[in-house]
């Protein structure tokens, strides 16, 4: 297998001026026809004339004017060419219907589109299709189709053609065409400096009804961009399409932004307040793309970060500022938590900044995106607010139109501050996350806080050298008042101490000297895990005084993951704090109704695994998954009286809204809906399900009865009622499997496979079953072992047909190693399976065998 290193880089030695593309769509025989003017790159040592490209039928090229005969394999083809500058040209043959991969250009049930991120465009056309290479593209489209788009302005269209231009410099991976029979539904902006932006979402005809959140959330975007960064838009039109076939979420294509339809499309009555939230966090993401990735991209796939970190974590502050910051932060951490430690904790684990790949499309990881914003987002912390936006500015200004690295991003930060940013690289370099354990000493008038760190060893990554850390902390008095506020500690040594003279700080805030109660990694400052075991009273203490919303909501985790440790490796627990942290966080007017649901919350069973197994244990998914739902009955029995009274005065009247208020009280409410459906035997939820006028609550109230081993009836009318829908569809396709009990998930699973609907060949509908089989953790993993079992035999369905979705699937089994002997074997032996698979996918075949190790 190829394997691409990071230290082989090597510039093109070719720059390309402009390219000009002409397509004759068909969709078992699109013609592509391309001229691209050449010149020797001053930068480059020279080498051979490669062009990338597969699956190409090609038919003619030429080398300025005279027809040549390049040699071709399957990857690409080398041609002789002149020394100076010259003109290429070439005509390929595709076909678009026979694509099931849904990259390259391919049709998405009657209309074309394409899918070029990462490596995508040379099943295009023969091309440098590497990120550092930029060029401006005219395109010129030829279908009878009535709508006919790309990237760039508009600039001619006909009977039968429209012609575009896009004047930006772009690599291939950004370039797009759609074309279909499409509406539009259609707003404008007016940027800062009085630029009219046509803004239009593309769909099919029939969804015109569910456009309207896309087009405020990216007018909304559009505006952050400009108050925020100073970022304008740069060209006279915007286009998003909604697109039912799509590997992914969504993709930053300069002015041609394509989306998968569960990303754009909602309505009160088929998208849930948490739908309506991605909408508009993803739309803002892609938006943001136009400056971090577009007008600024990567020098090569390595530094996917530099893109992804950065622009997500311009979405999560773009959420943040739109609506909670602390609930959004919670969430961001929850996601890191579950998913990236995860993966950094397993065979997947890989730097921020890998080193090495074979197949591109696996590094579109979780690593890469949110453990990327979160070094984003220490860097900030690092050098404060206004170095911050002077260095982002710097970046821009300096990189405007190039392709580059982690270095140059870093180098506008030490250029602005004139501090050293190297040990700080580490982050980008090392996998793995850091454990941090703090240790208090109190001599009756000072504290100290050492802090040790360590980070573990990762596939090809023995030795770990130490990483900065910004923790914020802050110290709280005994009396439940604040001694110190939040400052913020570097912790950059393996061990490191700090001493407050707490004396003094008594003093000064005129109270008696006491030990207080530290409130460490505030905001979760860093992406670490914490070593910092505390008594149940110091939790119960944070719980109800901490001013950091973040380490409130922690203590309230910690209460709860203590409890669940205890009683899923049989040990009797004290469930009594925990109530009575429900009960004060229930009854606290000052907490809002989300960061409320927030805390009723139990970790997840994942999230408990990776406990259990970071302390020494080997998890068992059906101890964990009983032990969570003992404590929600016993939660269910305890509260009654509160949660009914909660779930009362957080139902929200009037027509729904989907704004961060509303969505909080019924994200509340629905919260207690689950744990009173415990008592009440689903009478609650069973009303709601049949008064319920938005999908939030209709869903909320069934996956509350199927959770209690009831509501098939209810669930049959559902699916008769949205029989027709495709996105309340996928989600009438997860919620059994996420819902199903731990022996039943397996045969939901397979059941659903023989449904009619199941068309396994879209993404979203393998993955409504599959990701919700394997997000189902005591499911997954029954004793029997048959959802992996079926789990590996659709993969080796899926591969041939769709290699990207399959390697990533594959990612269900990358917790092998924390299980006990006869999961492991049996996880690895559907491994094996998929691997002895014939003709196996590379993506599929890398996946496998990283697991495996
Ligand atoms: N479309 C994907 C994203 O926006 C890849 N660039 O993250
Ligand atoms: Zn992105």
């Amino acid at each position: 297998e190829r394997t691409i290193h990071l230290k082989d880089y090597a510039p093109f030695p070719w720059l390309v001026e402009r390219v000009d593309l002409t397509f004759r769509l068909s969709p078992d025989a699109t013609r592509v026809l391309s001229r691209v003017a050449f010149r020797p790159n001053p930068d480059s040592a020279g080498g051979p004339f490669f062009l990338h490209g597969e699956g190409l039928r090609l038919i003619s090229a030429a080398v300025d004017g005279t027809l040549v005969t390049p040699e071709v394999t399957p990857e690409g083809l080398t041609c002789a060419v002149p020394d100076g500058p010259f003109l290429w040209e070439c005509e390929v043959e595709i076909a678009p219907s026979a694509n099931t991969a849904l990259e390259g250009l391919y049709m998405a049930g009657d209309m074309f589109t394409t899918q070029c991120e990462a490596e995508g465009f040379r099943k295009i056309t023969y091309y440098p299709d590497r990120p550092d290479v930029m060029a401006p593209f005219r395109v010129r489209i030829e279908s009878d189709l009535p709508v006919l788009l790309s990237n760039g302005n508009p600039v001619a269209s006909g009977t039968g053609f429209a012609e575009w231009d896009d004047p930006w410099p772009k690599p291939a991976y950004l370039f797009a065409l759609v074309a279909g029979e499409l509406v539009a539904v259609r707003d404008s902006f007016t940027t800062r400096s009085g630029r009219e932006v046509a803004l239009a979402v593309w769909v099919r005809p029939g969804d015109e009804g569910r456009c309207d959140w896309a087009l405020e959330s990216l007018k909304a975007s559009m505006a952050w961009d400009e108050a925020v960064y100073g970022r304008e838009y740069d060209l006279d039109i915007f286009n998003i399409v909604a697109v039912d076939d799509f590997n992914a979420g969504a993709m930053e294509n300069k002015g041609l932004n394509i989306f998968n339809s569960a990303l754009v499309l909602a309505s009160p009555e088929t998208a849930t307040d948490r739908d309506y939230e991605r909408i508009e966090a993803v739309i803002a993401h892609e938006y943001f793309h136009n400056w971090t990735g577009n007008r600024v991209t990567c020098r090569d796939w390595f530094q996917l970060c530099l893109k992804e970190g950065l622009t997500v974590y311009r979405d999560q502050q773009f959420t943040s500022d739109t609506r909670s910051a602390p609930v959004k932060r919670i969430e961001d951490a929850l996601l890191l938590r579950s998913r990236q430690f995860r993966e950094d904790g397993g065979p997947l684990a890989h730097p921020v900044r890998p080193e090495s790949f074979v197949e591109i499309n696996n590094f579109y990881t979780i690593t890469v995106y949110e453990k990327g914003a979160e070094l984003v987002g220490m860097l900030k912390r690092l050098v404060g607010d206004n170095a911050w936006r002077a260095g982002c500015d710097l970046y821009f200004e300096r990189h405007d139109g190039q392709a580059v690295t982690i270095e140059d991003w870093l180098a506008a930060f030490s250029d602005v501050t004139g501090r050293d940013l190297s040990q700080f690289q580490r982050w980008y370099a090392q996998a793995g996350t850091p454990r941090l354990a703090v240790e208090e000493a109190w001599d009756g008038a000072k504290l100290t806080l050492t802090f040790r760190q360590a980070t573990p060893p990762t596939p090809g990554q023995p030795e770990k050298a130490p990483v900065v850390i910004p923790v914020a902390l802050g110290l709280l008095h005994p009396d439940g008042g604040e001694l110190m506020g939040t400052t913020l500690v570097e912790v950059n040594e393996a061990e490191q101490s700090v001493t407050y003279d707490v004396a003094d700080l008594a003093r000064r805030t005129g109270r008696e000297v006491a030990r207080p109660v530290p409130s460490v990694l505030r905001g979760f400052s860093a992406p670490v895990a914490l070593d910092y075991p505390r008594s149940t009273e110091t939790h119960a203490f944070l719980l109800a005084h901490d001013t950091d919303p973040f380490n409130r909501w922690e203590a309230g985790r910690s209460l709860a993951r203590t409890v669940l440790a205890a009683e899923a490796t049989g040990a009797r627990a004290d469930r009594a704090p925990l109530f009575a942290g429900y009960r004060a966080v229930l009854q606290d007017p000052s907490l809002d109704a989300a960061f409320k649901a927030l805390v009723l919350a139990l970790p997840s069973e994942d999230d408990m695994a990776q406990t259990l197994h970071a302390a020494g244990h080997t998890p068992d998914p059906l101890a964990i998954h009983a032990a969570a739902e003992a404590v929600r009955d016993a939660t269910a029995r305890e509260l009654e009286p509160l949660l009914a009274q909660t779930h009362r005065a957080n139902q929200v009247p009037g027509p729904y809204r989907p704004d961060a208020a509303s969505a909080g009280r019924r994200s509340l409410a629905n919260s207690c809906l689950a744990l009173l459906s415990r008592t009440d035997g689903g009478e609650r939820a069973r009303r709601q399900f049949a008064e319920a006028d938005n999908m939030t609550q209709s869903l909320a109230a069934l996956a509350s009865l199927l959770t209690i081993g009831d509501g098939l009836a209810e669930l049959a009318t559902f699916g008769e009622h949205w029989a027709d829908d495709r996105l309340v569809m996928d989600k009438w396709f997860a919620l059994q499997v996420a819902c199903a009990a731990p022996e039943d998930a397996a045969a939901t699973a397979e059941r659903l496979t023989r449904h009619p609907a199941f068309h396994w060949k879209t993404p979203n509908r393998f993955r409504a079953v599959f990701s919700s089989l394997a997000g189902n953790a005591a499911g997954f993993h029954a004793p029997s072992g048959a959802a992996y079992e079926l789990l590996a035999d659709w993969l080796i369905r899926l591969d041939p047909v769709n290699p990207q979705v399959a390697a990533r699937s594959v990612a269900a089994f990358d917790s092998w190693p924390r299980y006990d002997a006869a999961r492991q074997e049996r996880m690895r032996a559907a491994l094996g399976r998929i691997a002895a698979t014939p003709g196996l996918s590379r993506d599929t075949a890398e996946m496998v065998s990283r697991i495996l190790g």
